[in-house]
């Protein structure tokens, strides 16, 4: 498995806080850290991989990334800051029941189970995931496009934005505990972007169900965007008529914006990309504007300095 040091890929200044929490009042935390790396086999934890039939590269020919590699490689601050500890950390946590309330400038508010959610017809999606971090995936997710679920709460004309909400469960997520974010776990699209067909509320992966370390039972996928557009766990959706403040906006609004659009040509302030990682292969590779779904979503931007609305 890779090993990275963590002040390599997390951003600086939440390695920093990470270090003064580990200082304070981390103790308990790094202990339970530590007991799940000694557990050895950590695939035992999700159980064997979905028998999947599904295609196998994605639209350019990439081939798919490993299901080992997918639900062992994961940023999920809520369990951990190490990629390969969440799998473990996130055995325990309960998704079932769970419902997701759907609410704000609608005419039609509702709250769906899981279940409830088959009425979209989930398809199958393979995307890239580009995180942030300049590290990416290929994922045969299974999901549905969110103007399906919009159209169903039907949204007033005053909504142009839609904000996402993870749950807040501090007794089974042990970095809830900390200050390392701010809590709960927030997300939000324009309009005319979640609208869009790309858009996709995921409730599974490679044939069958959605791993608790990727999001289960429900999160968001944005594939043009940076990976932490797509937030996990997801327990409340609201329209509303304001830009929402994302969770990373008040981490580091100087790095993370409200858009993060793949864009190669604009750097993050303490790292390029211009490049990425392919999960799972040697050597790095371009990173392509709007991460290679230019045609489909460039018109959204028409217009707009993307330097600035970064
Ligand atoms: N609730 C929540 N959602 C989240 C995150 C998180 O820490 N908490 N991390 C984000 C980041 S930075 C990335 S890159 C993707 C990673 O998804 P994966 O672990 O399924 O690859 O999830 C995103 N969604
Ligand atoms: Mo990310």
């Amino acid at each position: 498995m890779v090993k990275i040091d963590p002040s390599e890929i997390t951003p600086k200044s939440l390695y920093l806080s990470r270090r003064q929490f580990i200082g304070s009042a981390g103790a308990a935390v790094v202990g339970a850290l530590a007991l799940a790396a000694c557990k050895g086999n950590l695939s035992t934890v999700t159980g064997t991989p979905p028998p999947y039939t599904g295609a196998t590269t994605d639209e350019f020919g990439a081939p798919l990334t490993s299901y080992q590699d997918i639900t062992h490689y994961n940023n999920y601050y809520e369990f951990s800051t190490d990629k390969s500890g969440v799998a473990g950390l996130a055995t325990d946590f309960p998704i079932s029941p769970w419902s997701i309330e759907v609410t704000g400038l609608v005419s039609n508010p509702k709250t769906y189970t899981i279940d409830d959610l088959q009425k979209f017809q989930p398809e199958e999606r393979i995307y890239r995931l580009r995180c942030v971090e300049a590290w990416s995936m290929v994922i045969p997710w299974i999901g549905f496009p969110l103007h399906r679920l919009l159209d169903d709460v039907q949204p007033t004309s005053d909504a142009t934005y839609v904000k996402f909400t993870s749950i807040y469960d501090p007794k089974h997520m042990p970095l809830q505990g900390s200050d390392l974010l701010s809590w709960p776990y927030v997300e939000g699209l324009r309009m005319d972007e979640a609208m869009h067909d790309l858009t996709l509320m995921v409730t599974g992966m490679y044939g069958g169900s959605l791993p608790k370390q990727d999001g289960a039972p429900f999160r968001l996928v944005v594939p043009w965007k940076y990976g932490f557009k797509g937030i996990k766990a997801i327990v409340k959706i609201e329209l509303v008529n304001s830009q929402p403040t994302s969770t990373w906006m008040l981490a580091g609004p100087n790095e993370y914006g409200f858009y993060a659009n793949v864009n190669p040509n604009v750097n993050h302030p303490r790292w390029s990309q211009a490049t990425e990682r392919r999960i799972g292969e040697i050597g790095r590779m371009n990173t392509l504007l709007f991460n290679g779904y230019e045609k489909e979503v460039a018109s959204l931007y028409a217009g707009m300095d993307l330097e600035k609305n970064f």
